[in-house]
């Protein structure tokens, strides 16, 4: 039996999330069977070195002992209660430990339900209702996020999806990401309606692209100025860059952060945080709604505070570090010597690649105007491989700390052998 086409009989086009159908790449998708360290089974009895980690999560490996341990510990006290537990505490304490901008904070179960409430929550507390992003970011799919660029600089955002009012669009403005002219532009123009910007303070959702000197600085200068908030968007780059996130790379205090994905440990869990008299315009202590039956789940509280505790070392991220580097490093000496021009990058636990000849990639337009074609064979090429690459030239890819010279080794040999055919 066809999986996918039993999975698409039930499932709106046979996945949960998008990104999954391979639509990107073409072809069906693999389905995962189990994992274990830096290692999927598929159903069909393949072995494949994983660079998605369920897009972030995984950063301990697959079914790490002591996050499995956890989980099934709080599984036998029940799934859920609907009421305050003291893990929910000692997760917020550990979160606000290492982002120490985060001085209050709420749990969620997506990061769509973080950058949405952070939005709400930026809107409400300075009463102004635009807000900035960035061409190529993504922060989930909340209606007021779900925006591109206009047909100017600073025309009214348009939906990039139906089902978005253009009453709403209108308050989203979209720039170039790294143009801090674009964004003196807007602040020049509209800085008293400017509710907040929210950036990733490094870009994984235009493929990998990190900020250029001075972009974070400039956005955190205009904000203050225009008593607009600054949020970081850290739900990807959150304990996997580094273990207090970009903020504590590029020493930036964001006003609010989101968090996601690693926070969870695999688990659903997200948040949003930041300023205490911020966060105090949330309910019940302010008028600012938001909430979740789920919130805090005390399973996904678990697998959240084992997966922290055990990024604890500062030794943790030195070795993530020096093993994604090897990673990077390699992929550029490969396509170096089969004269494939790429562009690669890689930050803490995180890594990029494109296929273009005018890096470094700095600017959506490079990724944008990327060979396509060219990454699609080389995605396939390295799933023959034995190699499980994000399906889409739009995305980052992510090393665990169970991926070992042996990983490392093996993933390189294969590129090696795909870039010759590319
Ligand atoms: P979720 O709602 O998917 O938990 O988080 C949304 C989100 C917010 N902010 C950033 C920076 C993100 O990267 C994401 C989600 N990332 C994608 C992959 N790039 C999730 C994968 C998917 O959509 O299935």
């Amino acid at each position: 039996m066809n999986l996918f086409t039993e999975a698409k009989k039930y499932i709106a086009g046979g996945v949960n999330s998008p990104v999954r159908a391979f639509a990107g790449v073409g072809g069906d998708p693999v389905f995962i069977k189990s994992a274990k360290g830096a290692w999927l089974e598929t159903e069909d009895g393949r072995q494949l070195i994983d660079y998605v980690g369920s897009w972030g999560p995984m950063i301990l490996g697959h079914a790490h002992p002591a996050v499995v341990d956890a989980v099934k510990e709080a599984a036998d006290r029940s799934l859920s209660f609907g009421a305050p537990t003291v893990i929910e505490t000692a997760l917020a304490r550990k979160i606000c430990e290492y982002m120490p901008s985060i001085e209050r904070i709420r749990m969620v179960s997506s990061g769509t339900e973080a950058t949405m409430s952070a939005i709400r929550l930026a809107r409400g507390h300075t009463g102004r209702d635009k807000i900035v992003k960035f061409e190529g970011c993504y922060h989930g799919h909340s209606d007021s996020l779900l925006i591109k660029a206009g047909s100017g600089a600073l025309t009214l955002g348009v939906p990039s999806s139906p089902g978005v009012p253009a009453s709403l669009a209108e308050h989203t403005i979209t720039l170039e990401y790294n143009n801090c002219g674009a964004v003196d532009r807007a602040f020049d123009e509209l800085g008293e309606q400017i509710a907040c910007v929210i950036v990733e303070p490094i870009a994984g959702n235009m493929n990998m692209v990190p900020p250029v000197e001075g972009f974070l600085d400039a956005l955190r200068a205009r904000c203050t100025d225009a008593g607009a908030l600054l949020i970081f968007d850290e739900v990807m780059t959150g304990f996997r860059v580094a273990r207090g996130g970009a903020q504590e790379l590029f020493s930036i205090k964001a006003d609010l952060t989101t968090i996601g994905k690693i926070v969870g440990g695999g688990m659903p869990a997200a948040a949003f945080g930041g300023r205490a008299d911020v966060m105090s315009s949330i309910a019940p202590d302010g008028p600012v709604y938001q909430a979740g039956t789920l919130s805090g789940n005390p399973l996904a509280m678990a697998a959240g505070l084992t997966t922290l505790q055990q990024i604890e070392d500062p030794a943790f991220f030195d070795s993530l570090t020096a093993q994604t580097r090897n990673l990077a490093d390699g992929l550029a000496a490969e396509s170096r010597s089969a004269n494939v021009p790429l562009s690669v990058e890689a930050c803490g636990g995180m890594f990029g690649f494109v296929f273009c000849s005018d890096g470094p990639v700095r600017r959506f337009s490079q990724v944008a105007a990327a060979d396509i074609d060219r990454f699609r064979k080389f995605f396939h090429g390295m799933l023959e491989q034995g190699i499980y690459l994000a399906p889409s030239a739009f995305e980052a890819g992510f090393v665990s700390a169970a991926h070992g010279d042996d990983e490392i080794s093996r993933t390189l040999d294969a590129a090696r052998t795909v870039f010759k055919s590319l």
